[in-house]
């Protein structure tokens, strides 16, 4: 079978470097995305997201004719679907958070009435354990003049497999090449289908197992990421406590041969690591322990870090008896995710920032030198200054990422520094 015309739903992060890579490995490849605006963006040959390289290998695409993105699917020989797996609105405190399939069900129900004998539908999306036989099931629900695996086997009309995304934003570009897949199919028809068309471009190794290993696979890398960070997080909170240093402490413990401790931070943020482990909690809650409190510790430590800015101000008023709460500029350094990005979505550095603003009654600054303008949620409470102005005018310093720029960071004595990356 050669996969000629290739059809990625959900032109996101993941979904449109897939299809700029597909296309500029010579298919056609047709984009589908429910937002006007970003289907109108890739049509020009510009992008809507920011991913380094990304803007020329779409540019490129377009303008060669085998990207366009459209509104509603059109026939094609391969289905990739790259739509969001978020969580149903949490009822009450302390509730485990649900995945919502949503958007895959919306996926399944746009391209069904396209789909045709021998097509391979592939979900790219980061799901919990079931979710690509739930979506074989709404396809078989939503055609039933077609067969499907978990019926006809091998001899199924319409393939199916899951082949979670596993690039690392920023380095998307490189690493959808380089990195080995794991090629889940319902069958050992559809696995092979798969390999076959990721291996259009995938220098990595194409590995096969089944859909729902492959699901597991996928958060499974992440819930050890988290894992691990809480951690780092939890080794940072008992040094604290027993005044010992939490980063030279990992750099000696890291010299053993067997010992790799990540670095500790002011949370877990991004769209991934810390929502991946919930979808095997919700799935297992009774055996899911320690990747539960995992996220748990992780969640906290955003608290924990405004607790510090806190017991901050009272010092320094006790230091300072002629000055008020209002004479105390506080500098936050740092609002993404994670360092040398602009991403702010899922911050634990942009939310403790918003939560120093709201409970500080004096001058707050925001340096992210990544970023232009302040998002809404913060312009009003708080100003974005350089990182020179910064330095001078902080009383109180908070970093909370560790970006490049920060990293010859000195401040005067009088500063008092909340270093949660150890830069300083
Ligand atoms: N973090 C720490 N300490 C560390 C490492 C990270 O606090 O030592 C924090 C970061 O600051 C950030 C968060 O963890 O807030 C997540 O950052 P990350 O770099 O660990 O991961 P992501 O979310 O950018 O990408 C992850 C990657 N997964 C793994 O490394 C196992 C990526 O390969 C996945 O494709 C991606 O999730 C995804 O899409 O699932």
């Amino acid at each position: 079978m050669s996969f000629e015309t290739i059809s990625v739903i959900g032109l996101g992060y993941i979904g449109l470097p897939t299809a700029a890579m597909f296309a500029a490995y010579g298919k056609n490849v047709i984009g589908v995305d429910v937002n006007q605006h970003a289907v109108d963006t890739i049509n020009r040959g510009e992008i809507h997201i920011v991913e380094p390289e990304l803007d020329a290998i779409v540019h490129k695409a377009v303008t060669d004719g085998k990207l366009k993105a459209v509104l509603v699917p059109e026939s094609a020989d391969a289905f990739l679907i790259a739509v969001p797996t978020p969580f149903l609105q949490i009822e009450n405190d302390g509730d485990i958070p649900q995945p919502d399939l949503k958007y895959i069900q919306a996926a399944a129900k746009a391209i069904a009435p396209v789909l045709k004998k021998d097509d391979l539908v592939i979900l790219e999306s980061t799901s919990p354990v079931g979710a690509t036989e739930q979506m074989a099931n709404w396809l078989a629900e939503y055609r039933s003049d077609l067969t499907f695996p978990k019926t006809h086997g091998d001899a199924s009309d319409v393939r199916i497999a899951h082949c979670p995304e596993r690039v690392l934003p920023g380095h998307v570009v490189r690493e959808l090449v380089e990195n080995d897949r794991v090629i889940g199919g319902m069958t050992a028809k559809c696995s092979e289908l798969a390999v076959e068309l990721y291996k259009t471009f995938v220098k990595g190794e194409c590995v096969i197992t089944n859909a729902r290993t492959a699901e597991m696979a996928k958060l499974t890398e992440n819930s050890c990421r988290d894992v691990q960070i809480a951690f780092a997080n939890e080794l940072s909170i008992i040094c604290d406590e027993l005044d010992i240093n939490v980063w030279e402490l990992i750099s000696l413990a890291n010299r053993h041969p067997r010992i790799n401790i990540l670095q500790p931070g002011p949370g877990v943020g991004g769209h991934c690591i810390a929502v991946d482990p919930w979808f095997i909690v919700s799935k297992t809650p009774e055996q899911a322990q320690i990747i539960h409190v995992a996220r748990k510790v992780n969640d906290a430590k955003p608290k924990w870090v405004i607790n510090k800015v806190k017991v901050a101000i009272a010092e320094f008023l006790q230091e300072n008896p002629t000055k008020t709460v209002k004479d105390i500029t506080i500098a936050c350094f740092g609002l993404a995710f994670k360092p040398d990005i602009d991403d702010l979505r899922e911050s634990p550095a942009l939310n403790i920032t918003k939560e120093v603003a709201k409970l500080h009654s004096g001058n707050v600054i925001a340096v992210e030198p990544n970023i232009a303008k302040l998002p809404n949620s913060l312009s009003s409470v708080t100003e974005l200054k350089d990182f020179q102005h910064a330095i001078r005018e902080a009383d109180i310093a908070v970093i909370l990422v560790d970006h490049k720029e920060f990293k010859d960071i000195k401040f005067v004595s009088s500063t008092k520094v909340i270093d949660t990356k150890g830069i300083v």
